[in-house]
């Protein structure tokens, strides 16, 4: 009645539902429930500044550049800090990596550490903050595979196979956090007046009918012969009953959750304009294995175009890759076409 959740009128808190979550396994130590607590706690103290942006005075950007080179806006450094504080004193970590720093994080020295790494975009499609449209975090969880000490960059090389938790925030008209763990995709809206997630969208499954294709179509010149191809095939060049309409925000979870919500496919193919970053913007750790991870969950598929993300090993931590993600048949008619027509 009050538009919570759909689950038998329960009114079901981020907390509860983690914890429920929890019981399912009996081996839980309850460190992944606090991690993923304090993720959402982080959630709500960026989504509080995002909507604060202007009369906060932090909407802009700093004089520096970050390590993928573009500019670090105020709040993408409040975000990055914000997580990292939240995280380094717990004792649930052994390292953390962000997408804004060349080099992991460390747990400082005075602090115990932990079995997980967290890697973590603090706020991606931060170009877009100025303009008041939707922004996002991006987390990803792995078990360390050294045994003690230190975290190490290997313990956050990991394929997304191997992640133990995905998870985002999307601020948005209102914000959201939706995550897994490897048992469904479960979505949460945070009510600003009591300040709690509560579940909204339990069980998240991509609709098998594909309503909107997501690219940047500005960047077609730069493509290659099978991308531009594929494009085609979605807007019904092949055949009248492909046709699709496109949306693209430019905020990569923006364009995701709404590929999640409304089925299609989204993609930031490789591409010939920037000969330094053949593979495309997006970062694989960061980015794509997470949301291939979710997207997997919800019955979906994520391909670089030829291979599953989820099987790429990374070799270093800001590595680029093209991403295709959405509907499975989407995703592997776009292979279809890159192996047709593509070199490799
Ligand atoms: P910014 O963080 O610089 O805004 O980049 C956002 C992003 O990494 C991702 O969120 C978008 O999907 C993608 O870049 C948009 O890139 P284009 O502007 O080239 O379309």
């Amino acid at each position: 009645m009050f538009g919570y959740t759909q689950e038998h009128g329960k009114i079901i808190t981020i907390e509860r539902h983690i914890l429920e979550e929890q019981s399912f396994h009996p081996e839980a130590t309850g460190t992944l429930t606090s991690i993923l607590y304090d993720l959402a706690l982080a959630g709500k103290f960026i989504s509080s500044n995002t909507s604060r942006g202007g009369l906060a005075k932090i909407l802009g950007s700093t004089d520096e550049f970050n390590i993928q080179g573009e500019r670090v806006m105020k709040l993408d450094r409040l975000a990055d800090e914000t997580i990292y504080r939240l995280n380094d004193h717990t004792g649930r970590m052994a390292a953390l990596a962000s997408e804004e720093h060349a080099e992991i994080l460390p747990i400082p020295e005075k602090y115990p550490r932990g079995r997980y790494v967290l890697l973590y975009d603090p706020l991606d499609g931060s170009s877009n903050i100025d303009f008041n449209t939707s922004i996002g975090t991006i987390f990803a969880i792995y078990r360390r595979k050294s045994e003690n000490g230190p975290g190490t960059l290997e313990d956050c090389l990991q394929p997304g196979r191997d992640l133990v938790v995905a998870g985002y925030m999307l601020y948005s008209a209102s914000t959201m956090l939706v995550y897994t763990t490897g048992s469904g995709v479960h979505g949460f809206t945070l009510d600003p007046g009591i300040g709690e997630f509560l579940l909204t969208h339990n069980d998240i499954r991509i609709p098998d009918t594909p309503r909107y294709y997501s690219v940047n179509q500005g960047h077609e010149h730069y493509w290659s012969e099978g991308v531009r191809r594929f494009t085609h095939y979605l807007q019904g060049f092949d055949s009248e009953d492909s046709t699709m309409s496109m949306r693209y925000i430019g905020s990569l979870v923006g364009d995701f959750h709404r590929t999640l919500l409304s089925g299609g496919i989204f993609y930031y193919p490789a591409d010939r304009q920037d000969r330094s970053r053949p593979h495309g913007k997006l970062r694989l750790a960061y980015e794509a294995a997470p949301l291939a991870f979710i997207m997997e969950q919800a019955g979906g598929y994520a391909s670089d175009g030829q291979q599953n993300i989820l099987d790429i090993q990374p070799q270093s931590l800001h590595q680029r890759t093209p991403l295709f993600i959405g509907n499975r048949e989407l995703v592997q008619k776009a292979e279809e076409f890159i192996q047709r027509h593509d070199e490799t």
